[in-house]
């Protein structure tokens, strides 16, 4: 028989995700409620109520106020029904957070939320920058009171310590004297916590009491042990015994720094083909065309949402589409991107990010402007975690320098990572090299080059790396170092680092450019472009400066290496800490 599920809905991300993930673990119909009018509805009918949301604290804890929800959800807990809040529904139950210190939560736990820091001392100590916010995935420790045992032998709602979940979020119950003594005195009335760590930072990652449960990971894109998360908290089973299949390798593998695994990116770039057809495609430095058939034909590797489905059962991480002409075709016109989307989020459950025009624009129809950010919240509904901004970002950064990096809080990473929170704002850069002979001979900031092999035709030993925007096509008098800069400062969550020389060649990825731009920003930076063999990604991942994630296109639609393939070559051959997914 059908069950209902309920949402609470306060037009805080992306909750077709959320809906996916229920609708994939039973025969679920979903109701979503929106506001205390809603919830007077439903209310006798509500076994199992999720709460979740993403972004900014503040905003999310004011929309409850406002719909008046606040006194229909104490109720409700209080008669002892289920409910689940996921992240920012987890975090609107403490007290305060530093994010938005006027806005009061539910104060279920006097603790107060408080912002990573970018100076942790584990990593000032390797003079590693701390990327803010805390992306990727994690593992979920036992490290205080009462939790210990539990979580070793049996699993809260099937959370366990072998499984890692995927966290995003720069705020965090973290650890500090006054918050363990809060836990202490939770656990003594039969809370029940697990904990997670972010470099020398602790933090609360679930927590539960008697029928009511929250993470502050996203189980809806935490792959199959995410689904398990959900399923065991419809289900009621709050403590399920650990399974073999739970069990993965820890031996002799590294513990990071930062406590995340490698993260491993499979990107598609996507494009209309000559006959019409949404296809997947891959360059050669950006040029997609095939250079060995006579009629130069758009390279077509496959359909999107069968390659990216594959992708995520090979183990991807994370998903990348990149709409990359959409420069000259307006998103809103490309409405088979959005079904692309729609579709792969019925079946993958890793986050998903979506790149390719997003920017101001005008309705085709009317003529109407149509902001970015509704642009963006389009893809949003579609089924999209984060969209990628490229060839604006650049107008945007040109216009910042102009205008003496004064920021008018009107671009579109702005309006985007105010809404939506700036984990949802990567910013896609596609830099080519531009040698110079001397540091003096330009404005932006150039790198030594110290192998003689790659100095420049005319010998040149110092080189700098130019933006480009409308994929490749134009070139902008900008260095990738001073984009990247620019739009850390105006609020984007994450750089998508590509490089035009490295593109499709196999040779593994640009270190050096990505070792300039990681050293200078405090955001994760995503390594693109050149990768063809698992040892590249080993390479990059070594590299001193901490790159916070690889991604790789070419090798895996050749078919040459599956992501499971490059996931276990770090494990066992680097010893480097990967997830591979539950069964
Ligand atoms: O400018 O906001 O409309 O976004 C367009 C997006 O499309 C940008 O993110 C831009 O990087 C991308 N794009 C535009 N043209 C191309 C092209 O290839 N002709 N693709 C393109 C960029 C680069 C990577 C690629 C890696 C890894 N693709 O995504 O997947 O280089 O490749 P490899 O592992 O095979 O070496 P906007």
């Amino acid at each position: 028989m059908t069950k209902s599920v309920y949402i609470i809905d306060v037009e805080s991300g992306n909750l077709q995700s959320l809906s996916n993930a229920i609708k994939r673990i039973g025969d679920y119909e979903i109701k979503f409620i929106q506001n205390a009018d809603d919830f007077e509805k439903y209310d006798k009918d509500i076994e199992k109520l999720l709460f979740p949301g993403v972004g900014n604290y503040g905003h999310f804890v004011k929309q409850i106020h406002a719909r008046k929800l606040t006194e229909p959800i104490n109720a409700y807990i209080k008669s002892g029904r289920s409910l689940m809040g996921i992240c920012v529904g987890l975090q609107a139950f403490f007290q305060t957070s530093e994010e938005s210190p006027e806005y009061e939560g539910l104060g279920y736990l006097k603790i107060g939320l408080a912002k990573f820091n970018k100076n942790d001392p584990a990593f000032v100590a390797k003079s590693i920058k701390k990327s803010v916010p805390h992306i990727g995935w994690n593992s979920v420790t036992s490290i205080k009171v009462g939790v210990e045992t539990l979580i070793k032998s049996k699993s809260l709602y099937s959370i366990n310590t072998t499984n890692k979940y995927y966290f995003v979020h720069s705020y965090a119950a973290i650890l500090n004297s006054e918050n363990e003594k809060t836990i202490e005195a939770a656990s003594a009335e039969g809370w029940d916590f697990a904990f997670s760590r972010y470099g020398s930072e602790k933090f609360i990652a679930a927590l539960s009491y008697k029928n009511f449960f929250a993470t502050q990971f996203h189980p809806e894109k935490s792959g199959i042990a995410g689904l398990k998360v959900i399923k065991s908290f419809l289900e009621g089973t709050k403590f399920a015994d650990v399974h073999s299949g739970d069990v993965q390798t820890t031996e002799g593998i590294e513990e990071t720094l930062s406590g995340l695994t490698r993260r491993i990116i499979a990107c598609l770039d996507v494009r209309t083909n000559d006959d019409g057809d949404l296809v997947v495609t891959k360059g050669d430095q950006y040029n997609v065309r095939e250079s060995d058939s006579s009629d130069n034909k758009v390279r077509n590797l496959g359909k999107p949402v069968e390659l990216a489905t594959r992708y995520y059962n090979q183990g991807a991480d994370e998903v990348t589409f990149l709409n990359i002409t959409s420069f000259r075709n307006s998103p809103l016109k490309d409405l088979p991107m959005l079904q692309v989307l729609s579709k792969a989020a019925e079946t993958i459950f890793v986050p998903l990010t979506v790149g390719g025009g997003i920017k101001d624009l005008s309705d085709p129809v009317t003529g109407e402007l149509v902001p970015a950010v509704k642009v963006a919240d389009l893809y949003f509904r579609s089924g999209a975690d984060k969209v990628s901004i490229g060839t604006d970002a650049v107008l945007i950064a040109e216009q910042y320098y102009a205008q003496n990096k004064q920021k008018t809080g009107q671009t579109s990473i702005e309006t985007i990572s105010a809404t939506f929170g700036n984990q949802a704002v990567v910013i896609s850069v596609d830099p080519k090299r531009k040698y110079v002979s001397s540091p003096e001979d330009t404005t932006m900031q150039t790198i030594k080059i110290q192998d003689p092999s790659r100095y420049g035709p005319n010998k040149e030993q110092y080189c700098y790396y130019q933006v480009t925007s409308q994929g490749g096509r134009k070139v902008h008098e900008l260095g990738a170092l001073e984009l990247c800069t620019a739009c850390e400062d105006l609020g984007a969550g994450e750089i998508l680092l590509n490089s035009i020389d490295h593109d499709g060649s196999n040779k593994g990825y640009n270190l050096e450019l990505l070792t300039q731009i990681k050293q200078n920003v405090s955001i994760p930076v995503i390594a693109s472009s050149g990768a063809g063999n698992p040892s590249h990604f080993q390479e990059v991942f070594e590299l001193e400066c901490g790159i916070d994630a690889a991604l790789g296109a070419g090798l895996f639609h050749r078919g040459e290496f599956e992501v499971n393939d490059v996931k276990r070559f770090l494990q066992t051959e680097a010893k480097m800490d990967v997830r591979l997914d539950d069964k």
